[in-house]
């Protein structure tokens, strides 16, 4: 997969060179272009900002200059890829649609991928307008905060992605048992792992993972994903698609809820008798703190 990434801060890119994006790129896997917006600029200052119509704070990023970089960077792909070649455009943003691993896995089956990270208050929406007409083009977000620029979230993406691309993780690892995977982990989150010592600091390894009993380690697993998903993420539990869940499954929600609804029931007769206390208690009348005199 050949990646290019047009910014203003191409330095910020360095992790891309290590760990498993780094083999990924060393084995021709990851084709990583990356170029200085900069370098399509035409002042002695090397503008890329400017102030917003209709006021406003902060600066917008000009259309020229991005215009320009896309359109080199698009000719230098098709030199090498050839003449029908056309990347897919990224574009971060707060305002996008969500980056998730569905996503991740349709970014994953791209030949070609082109990620535009602005800084400032965000790019001249013209360019993604013009864009939008030539290329497949996609506004995202990697989740609900605010970045001081779309580099984070590129390394975020080109991560993801990378992954995700055959050869990279190596047979040992199937991306298959990953949160979020399609399949049968789709919408659960993972449960906890354990390794060596079985006992550390007190704390026990769960008796089934030494069993050696791989149906009760993966019934296991399944249930310690759907408890963990229904305490952390109970809106993905109601998203499940529910001739994905079997009759144990059902069994673990069930007992999930009865518990949450025992708690919830234990914490009103809680406040119940809590304030009941307090007004037997209450001290009586006294003056608002303006009606005392000094
Ligand atoms: C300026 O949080 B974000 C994000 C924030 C940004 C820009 C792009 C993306 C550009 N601030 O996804």
């Amino acid at each position: 997969m050949r990646v290019d990434i047009i910014s203003i801060f191409p330095e910020y890119f360095a992790p891309l060179d290590v760990s498993l994006m780094g083999k990924a790129r060393e084995r021709g896997i990851l084709d990583i272009h990356l170029h200085q917006l900069r370098d399509w600029t035409h002042d002695v200052h090397n503008t890329v900002d400017d102030t917003p119509y209709g006021g406003g704070p902060g600066m917008v990023m000009k259309p020229e200059v991005w215009g320009e970089a896309v359109d080199a960077v698009i000719e230098d792909g098709r030199a090498a890829r050839g003449e029908d070649a056309l990347p897919r455009l990224i574009v971060p943003t707060p305002s996008g649609r969500p980056f998730t691993q569905e996503v991740a896995l349709e970014y994953a089956d791209e030949p070609w991928l082109l990620f535009a990270p602005a800084r400032y208050e965000g790019i001249d929406s013209r360019v993604v307008a013009e864009y939008g007409e030539r290329l497949r083009t996609d506004e995202v977000s990697i989740g609900d905060y605010v970045l001081a620029g779309g580099e984070a979230a590129v390394l975020v993406m080109v991560e993801a992605v990378g992954r995700l691309l055959p050869g990279v993780l190596g047979n040992a690892r199937s991306v298959a048992d990953d949160s979020f995977a399609p399949g049968a982990m789709a919408n659960l989150l993972e449960g906890p792992v354990y390794t060596k010592p079985p006992v550390w600091r007190g704390h026990e390894v769960p008796e089934v993972l030494l069993s050696g009993h791989h149906g009760r380690i993966a019934r296991w697993r399944r249930d310690e994903a759907l408890r963990r998903t229904l305490d952390r993420r109970p809106e993905l539990v109601a998203r499940l698609d529910r001739d994905g869940l079997d009759k144990h499954d059902r069994r673990v929600i069930e007992e999930f809820e009865e518990r949450l609804e025992e708690r919830r029931s234990a914490a009103e007769s809680h406040a119940e008798s809590q304030a009941e206390s307090h007004a037997a208690f209450r001290p009586g009348f006294r003056a608002a703190p303006e009606d005392v005199a000094d």
